[in-house]
C-alpha cells in the first residue's frame, strides 16, 4: 500500500494508503511524486489528495529516521506538487501532522472535515519541519501563529485552522467540496511557495526565544526551528529550503531526537505481554473504594471513559466529600472544554457514591484507593470480596505496600493485582500493574485492557517496596539526603537536578507531596532496614519541626506567601548539626558531582530492579521514569541515558563510590554483567 489514484471527470483522486496512520514512508513519497507526473500527463484540471481511513497523514515515517534518507525526499515531492501546473487540493479527512500538514501546505487549497486537525509536532520528536513547513506556514498563517505552532508542536482543530487562514474551508465532505471548487477560482490561487513571506519581527522572535527557553529548557529543536523560520523570511525559497533540510537532518541524528523517538515508540509498545493469553474481563461497572484525591481522580478517569462507577466511602460526610471532589473534576474538564455539557451530564449519571459496600455489587472490577495502611486495605478487600461476584477482579492502588500480604486475606488471592495510578490520576499517563505471586492472568489482562481504554501507559511490576517508580524515587532521595548531609543544601541539589532537566528538584517536589509520606514509609521500614545501611536522620528532624512541606507553609523551603519558595537557613543548619553528631567531615559538592551521584544511584537501583525481575526491561524503566517521575523526556529515560554513559563507565564510577559506602553503593550484578558483555543497557 502507498498511494492509490484514479481519474473521474478529468479530476485526479489521490489517496494516501499506509495504515494505520498513513505515515509518509518512501513508498508514499514515490507514489505522490509519480502522481504529479501522472496528473500532468493526463492534463487533469485538478488533483484532490486525501488519506485513507481516519488520518490524512501522520507525518514522515519516524521508523525511517535511523536509516539513511531514501529518495525521493519529501521536500522535492512537495515542490513538485506546489510547482505543478495541475493544481492540487488537500481534502483533509483526519489529522494532518508534520509532513502530512506539509503535503497539505504544498497544495493550492486545503479543505478539512470538522474532525480534522493540522499540526507540526516535529519538535516533540526533537526535529523541525523538514519539508518546507518553516517556510510555507509563515506565508499562510503569518509569523506569530507559525512560530507558536512550530515551537509548541500542538495541533490546531479544523475551525481554528480556518480562522488562522491555514485552510480555506471546513466541510463535512472535503473531497466533494474540493471537486466543487470553481475552476477559475482555483486557477487564480498562487502556489504557496510564491506567496510573500511576512516581514521579520525582531521583538516577536525575541519573545518566542524567551518562551521556548522557559517552556523547553535545553531542548535544541525549537531554537533551530526559530532560526530556520527567521532565515527563511527574506531569502530565496529554494535556498532556504536547502538549509531547512540540512538543519532537519542534523537534528534527526542527534541525541535529543534519538531520545524522543525512543520515548515515542517505547510508549506505543507498552502493551500486554504476548505471553499473556488470558482474555480480560468485560468491564462496565467499576467500584472505587476511597474518595480522597487519588480515589476521586481514578473515579473521574473511569467516568470519562464511559464506565459506571460506584465510589464507596466510610460515612455520609466522606461520601459527600468524595462526591464534591468528583463533581469538581467533571466541572473543571467541562469548563476547559475537554468534555461537552452532555458528556458531563452523562458522567454524573454514571456515578454513584455510598457508604454501603452492597452498592458495589455487580462491579466486575474494584479499585481500592483507601488509606495507605495494610490493615485498612485488607479490611476493604475483605468487604469487597463479600459483596462482589467471585469472578470480579480486585485491585489496590497502593504505592508501596506488599500485595502478597494483602492477598492472603482473600479466599481467592488470584483475584488481586496492583493498579498503581499516579496523581492526578485522570491526567498522569503511567499505570504500574503490579503482579502478586498469586495474581491470575485474567486479572492482569483486565488491567491491561483498562489501561488501553484509559489511554494509560501500562508497566508490569513485581512486588517489592515501592515497586519500580517509588523504589527508584526512594533511592534518589536517599542519595540526595546523603549529599545534603555530607556537604550541600537542598537548594543546591534541586538546582543541580533542574539543570539536568527535571522540572523541579527532589526537595521542592517533596514539599509538594508532603514529607510525611516518606516519613511513614521510613517508619514502616524500620523493622526490616539493613542495620549496616547508613541512615540520614535529617528528614526525621524536619517532621519533628513540623516542616511537612507546602501544606504546612514550610518544608525544605519556606513558603511565606503560600506560593514562592525561599531557602531556609534552619534547614541548612540541620545538616551541619547532624553531620557534627555523626562525625562527618562535610565537603563541597559541585553541581556536576551532585548530578553524577543522584543519577548513578538511580541507575544502580534500576539495575537491581531488573536483576530481581521486578521490571521486565530497561525500556520499562524509561517509561516509568519519564511518565511518572519527571525524568527529562529529551534524555529518553533513565536507562536510555545510562546507555549514553556506557555500562563500563558506570560500573567504574560505582566501584569508586562503593569504596566510600559499600552498602549504599554496592554495584548491581546486572550492571556488572552488562559491562562484562559490553552489552547495550537499553536493549536489556
Ligand atoms: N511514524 C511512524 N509510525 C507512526 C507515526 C509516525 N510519524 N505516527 C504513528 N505511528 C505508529 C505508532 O508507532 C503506532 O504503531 C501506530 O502508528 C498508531 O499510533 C518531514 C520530519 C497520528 C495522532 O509526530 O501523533 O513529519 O504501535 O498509537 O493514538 O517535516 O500516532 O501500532 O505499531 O499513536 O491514534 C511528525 C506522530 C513526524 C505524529 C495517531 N508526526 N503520531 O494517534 O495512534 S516527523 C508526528 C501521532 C515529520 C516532516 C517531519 C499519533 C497520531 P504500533 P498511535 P493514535
Amino acid at each position: 500500500m502507498s498511494v492509490l489514484r484514479r481519474i473521474e471527470d478529468n479530476v485526479g483522486y489521490v489517496e494516501i494508503d499506509n495504515p494505520p496512520v498513513n505515515a509518509i514512508n518512501q513508498a508514499v513519497r514515490q507514489g505522490l511524486l509519480e502522481a504529479v507526473d501522472w496528473a500532468e500527463a493526463a492534463m487533469l484540471t485538478r488533483v484532490i489528495v486525501t488519506g485513507k481511513g481516519r488520518t490524512f497523514a501522520a507525518g514522515a515515517d519516524a521508523k525511517e529516521f535511523d536509516a539513511a534518507p531514501m529518495e525521493p525526499h519529501l521536500p522535492d515531492v512537495l515542490n513538485a506538487i506546489d510547482e505543478s501546473f495541475v493544481p492540487w487540493i488537500a481534502a483533509i479527512n483526519g489529522v494532518a501532522l508534520g509532513g502530512g500538514a506539509e503535503i497539505a501546505m504544498a497544495c493550492r487549497m486545503r479543505i478539512a472535515s470538522p474532525q480534522a486537525a493540522l499540526g507540526l509536532p516535529e519538535v516533540t520528536l526533537g526535529v523541525i519541519p523538514g519539508a518546507g513547513g518553516t517556510l510555507r506556514l509563515p506565508r499562510l498563517v503569518g509569523l506569530e501563529t507559525a512560530l507558536a505552532l512550530i515551537t509548541g508542536g500542538k495541533p490546531m482543530n479544523a475551525h481554528a485552522a480556518l480562522d488562522a487562514h491555514w485552510i480555506h474551508a471546513v466541510d463535512d465532505d472535503p473531497i466533494e467540496a474540493a471537486y466543487m471548487v470553481n475552476t477559475e477560482e482555483l486557477g487564480c490561487m498562487v502556489p504557496t511557495w510564491e506567496l510573500p513571506s511576512p516581514a521579520i519581527d525582531t521583538e516577536l522572535f525575541e519573545a518566542t526565544e524567551k518562551t521556548v527557553a522557559r517552556k523547553m529548557p535545553q531542548q535544541v529543536a525549537p531554537i533551530v526551528a526559530i532560526n530556520c523560520i527567521r532565515e527563511g523570511l527574506n531569502r530565496d525559497f529554494h535556498d532556504a529550503l536547502t538549509d531547512e533540510r540540512a538543519a532537519f537532518l542534523s537534528l534527526k541524528s542527534g541525541p535529543q531526537a534519538k531520545a524522543l523517538r525512543h520515548c515515542f515508540f517505547n510508549e506505543r509498545a507498552a502493551k500486554a505481554p504476548a505471553s499473556l493469553s488470558a482474555a480480560p474481563l468485560p468491564l462496565e461497572h467499576i467500584a472505587v473504594v476511597g474518595g480522597g484525591t487519588m480515589g476521586a481522580g481514578i473515579a473521574y478517569a473511569l467516568l470519562n471513559k464511559h464506565y459506571a462507577v460506584t465510589l464507596i466511602e466510610t460515612d455520609d460526610a466522606a461520601v459527600k466529600g468524595a462526591t464534591e471532589r468528583v463533581e469538581n473534576l467533571i466541572n473543571a474538564s467541562n469548563t476547559r472544554g475537554l468534555i461537552t455539557d452532555a458528556e458531563a451530564i452523562a458522567c454524573r449519571q454514571r456515578f454513584n457514591a455510598s457508604d454501603e459496600y452492597t452498592q458495589a455489587a455487580g462491579a466486575s472490577l474494584a479499585i481500592e484507593a483507601a488509606f495507605e495502611d495494610m490493615a485498612v486495605k485488607r479490611d476493604v478487600l475483605t468487604q469487597l470480596e463479600a459483596v462482589l461476584d467471585d469472578s470480579a477482579i480486585l485491585s489496590t492502588n497502593t504505592s508501596y505496600l506488599n500485595i502478597n500480604e494483602m492477598a492472603d486475606c482473600l479466599k481467592d488471592p488470584s483475584r488481586l493485582m496492583g493498579l498503581h495510578f499516579f496523581a492526578p490520576a485522570h491526567i498522569m499517563k503511567l499505570l504500574e500493574i503490579v503482579r502478586g505471586e498469586h495474581t491470575s492472568d485474567t486479572a492482569l489482562a483486565t488491567g491491561y485492557a483498562l489501561a488501553k481504554t484509559l489511554r494509560k501507559i501500562p508497566v508490569l511490576a513485581g512486588v517489592c517496596d515501592g515497586f519500580i517508580g517509588n523504589r527508584l524515587l526512594a533511592r534518589y532521595r536517599e542519595a540526595a539526603d546523603t549529599v545534603f548531609m555530607d556537604g550541600s543544601t537542598p537548594w543546591e541539589v534541586d538546582e543541580a537536578m533542574v539543570e539536568f532537566g527535571y522540572a523541579m528538584g527532589p526537595y521542592e517536589a517533596q514539599d509538594l507531596s508532603g514529607l510525611d509520606i516518606a516519613f511513614a514509609n521510613r517508619r514502616r521500614q524500620d523493622a526490616t532496614r539493613d542495620p549496616n545501611r547508613r541512615y540520614i536522620p535529617i528528614a526525621d528532624r524536619m517532621i519533628e519541626l513540623g516542616k511537612l512541606g507546602r501544606k504546612t507553609g514550610a518544608g525544605w523551603y519556606r513558603y511565606p506567601d503560600g506560593k514562592n519558595k525561599i531557602e531556609d537557613p534552619i534547614v541548612a543548619d540541620l545538616a551541619l548539626e547532624e553531620a557534627h553528631f555523626a562525625g562527618v567531615t562535610r565537603t563541597e559538592y559541585s553541581a556536576d558531582e551532585i548530578r553524577r551521584r543522584l543519577v548513578l544511584a538511580m541507575i544502580n537501583e534500576a539495575a537491581d530492579i531488573l536483576d530481581e525481575g521486578i521490571a521486565q526491561s530497561a525500556s520499562d524503566i524509561d517509561l516509568v521514569t519519564v511518565n511518572g517521575y519527571g525524568f527529562p523526556r529529551w534524555r529518553g529515560g533513565l536507562m536510555h541515558y545510562a546507555d549514553s554513559l556506557g555500562a563500563e563507565a558506570i560500573v567504574s564510577q560505582l566501584q569508586q563510590l562503593e569504596t566510600e559506602d559499600p552498602v549504599a553503593w554496592k554495584v548491581s550484578p546486572w550492571l556488572l554483567r552488562c559491562a562484562e558483555s559490553d552489552a547495550s543497557i537499553a536493549d536489556q
